[in-house]
């Protein structure tokens, strides 16, 4: 049996938009931040006794929909290794109790790369990173640790995540702040299909992202966190703005959303700067310099309660931990 620990990922330029559905081919590049705190555990074996796939997710056997996910996903490694036989999966999302940051991220990369291993495949990471890809669009980011760019690429082979910079040398933290759980309406897969379809403003997407791409890659590079943050901070507002935008017209936030943006730009009025970023939920992750962190946990924590926070420094890339 092969066990591999893959982290999950938060995104500084968002991936909203497939051009290829089935092969998940994204619209456009996108850059995130791999975190420690959040991870998946995922163990795998190839079982000739077995007549099904067994999928056990965080001590239960999963059916249905998610379950077909992880077959279909199973079935493009038995095809690339010609195994023919079943498979034993046994994943365990290591994020706080009911966090609601469980991600196909991190599931995804472990998946691929217990799998993978498993079936006797030999992959070096590029090919780990595309293979991750299938099974879920973040997935791809999340085979390396530090700061990653995912190239959308034309095809299968040209689609994959490269490391900007594995070993994060400089301050950059985020606090996820968790304020709702409950599983959300419109899934990131039919959400971002809605957006390209029918949001006017998706061919302005693809020029917001070309454009803050260079940016965000150039402020890496100065280890500029405010330049990093608020670059992080207007993309996720233009990609929540694409939601708003389709038809029928959704949104991922909800009133707390709005309280931790209100509150976020108190803090910076104060003259302590940090910024925030909301994916396909209402949570926020704040993204600062770590030379602040204090005086964030305490003003976050007034407001929302200590429990509700979350620190998280940037994480490591995937590994196999035992076979
Ligand atoms: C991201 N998100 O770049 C964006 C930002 C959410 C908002 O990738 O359909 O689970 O499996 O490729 O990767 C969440 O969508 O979607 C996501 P699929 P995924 O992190």
């Amino acid at each position: 049996m092969i066990t591999a620990r893959a982290h999950t990922n938060i995104a500084l330029v968002k991936y909203w938009g497939k051009k290829d559905q089935k092969l998940i081919i994204p619209q456009t590049d996108s850059l995130s931040l791999t975190l420690n705190e959040f991870y998946a555990d995922t163990s795998v074996e190839f079982r000739d006794d077995l007549t099904a796939d067994h999928i056990e997710i965080d001590g239960h056997v999963v059916t249905g929909h998610v379950a077909d996910k992880v077959i279909n996903f199973l079935n493009i490694i038995r095809k690339m290794s010609e195994k023919n036989s079943y498979a034993n999966v046994i994943s365990t999302n290591h994020v706080p109790v009911s966090a609601g940051l469980a991600s196909s991220a991190s599931a995804f990369a472990a998946l691929a790369t217990a799998a993978s291993k498993a079936a006797g495949l030999e992959l070096d990471r590029r090919d780990l990173s595309r293979l991750a890809r299938r099974g879920s669009g973040s997935a791809t980011r999340s085979i390396y640790g530090g700061l990653v760019e995912w190239h959308r690429g034309t095809d299968d082979l040209t689609s994959f995540a490269e490391p900007i910079m594995e070993n994060v040398d400089f301050g950059i933290e985020m606090i996820a702040l968790l304020l709702n759980t409950s599983k959300k309406k419109v899934s990131s897969r039919q959400g971002m299909q809605s957006s390209v379809e029918t949001s006017p403003y998706y061919p302005a997407w693809h020029k917001v992202v070309a454009h803050d791409m260079v940016a965000m890659k150039k402020a890496i590079n100065n280890q500029d966190i405010d330049q990093i943050g608020h670059i992080a901070e207007e993309n996720a507002l233009r990609m929540h703005a694409l939601t708003l935008s389709a038809d029928p017209g959704y949104t991922y936030f909800n009133g707390e959303t709005i309280r931790a943006i209100q509150a976020i730009n108190d803090l910076r009025s104060q003259g302590i700067s940090c910024y925030y970023t909301m994916d396909a939920g209402p949570n926020v992750k704040v993204i600062y310099d770590r030379k602040n962190r204090s005086k964030i946990i305490e003003y976050l924590g007034k407001l929302f309660g200590q429990e509700k926070l979350i620190v998280s420094k940037p994480g490591p890339g995937v590994k196999i931990i035992s076979k």
